[in-house]
């Protein structure tokens, strides 16, 4: 695959800003939240299941929702993008910053700065925040089930995602550290949650080169559009500067 010399110009800078989105895992097999014919919430009224009004209206179907979720995580596996973000870490200073929930970067032997929108991995009491590992059931979707509680205190355990209407982690870190990079490369995201979204439009306005790694680039004002994937795109990147 011919990589456009735009983007590794871009690419080839010192600070590397990475954001990726569920396009990053599209090729693990795992539905994207847009993507017109897979998204997953095709199948679900997102209102119905990532607020915390539905958590509190329906915390039995929220958590089986999620725990299915989780099943399918788990039975996937990092594609070659991952690994691609993996390798380039070592030749390049990279920070990885994502809104997925899912630990693939984790797997394919990536560190991961923020995870904007937490982590189908990191479920904690509703009450009293104590983190727990929770096992995830078999890979049929189970349409209800009750959330466990918590040890130390009896309350409930919550997915340890951030739902619409609250804060993603570290937003404010990431934000005020963009001027810090020399290029912010996004990966696999529609660019339609908030305030996550913003995070590249600043670089941009910060006058820092912008690329966007996406088979259905959305062609932001600024950006470095390359139409092309995760798994196809990163690999043949990483191939070039390593050899620079
Ligand atoms: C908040 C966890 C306030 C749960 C998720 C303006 C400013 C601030 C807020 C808002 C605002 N306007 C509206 C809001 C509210 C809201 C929002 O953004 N709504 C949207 C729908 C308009 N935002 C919030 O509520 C946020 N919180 O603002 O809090 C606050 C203030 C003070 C104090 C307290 C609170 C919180 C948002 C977080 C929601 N949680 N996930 C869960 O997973 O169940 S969001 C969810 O969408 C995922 O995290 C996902 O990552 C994210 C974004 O979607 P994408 O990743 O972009 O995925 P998508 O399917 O859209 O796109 C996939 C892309 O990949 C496509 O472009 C496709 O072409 C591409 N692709 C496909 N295949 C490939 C590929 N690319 C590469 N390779 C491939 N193979």
């Amino acid at each position: 695959m011919t990589v456009p010399d735009s983007v590794v110009e871009a690419c080839s800078a010192g600070r590397v800003l990475v954001m990726t989105g569920a396009g990053m895992s599209a090729e693990s097999g795992l539905s994207t939240f847009r993507d017109k014919h897979t998204g997953l919430w095709e199948r679900f009224r997102p209102e119905d299941l990532a607020t915390p009004e539905a958590w509190n209206a329906d915390p039995a179907l929220v958590w089986g929702w999620y725990q299915w979720r989780t099943a399918l995580v788990s039975a996937a596996e990092p594609n070659a993008g991952h690994v691609a973000l993996a390798r380039w870490a070592e030749i390049a200073d990279l920070t990885i910053v994502t809104q997925n929930v899912d630990d693939l970067h984790e797997r394919a032997g990536s560190e991961v700065a923020w995870h904007l929108h937490g982590s189908l991995f990191d479920s904690r009491c509703d009450t009293c925040g104590e983190r727990v590992a929770t096992r995830p059931p078999g890979e049929e979707p189970v349409e209800r089930i009750d959330p466990p509680d918590c040890v130390s205190c009896g309350g409930r355990i919550r997915p340890g995602v951030v739902w619409f209407g609250e804060m993603p982690h570290g937003i404010d870190e990431v934000m005020g550290s963009v001027q810090d990079y020399d290029v912010v490369v996004v990966v696999g995201t529609s660019g339609a949650v908030y305030p996550a979204a913003l995070v590249a439009p600043t670089a941009v306005s910060s006058g820092i080169p912008v690329v966007e790694v996406n088979p259905d680039p959305t062609r932001e004002r600024g950006f470095v559009a390359w139409e092309t994937t995760a798994a196809a795109g990163l690999p043949a990147l990483v191939d070039v500067l390593a050899q620079r």
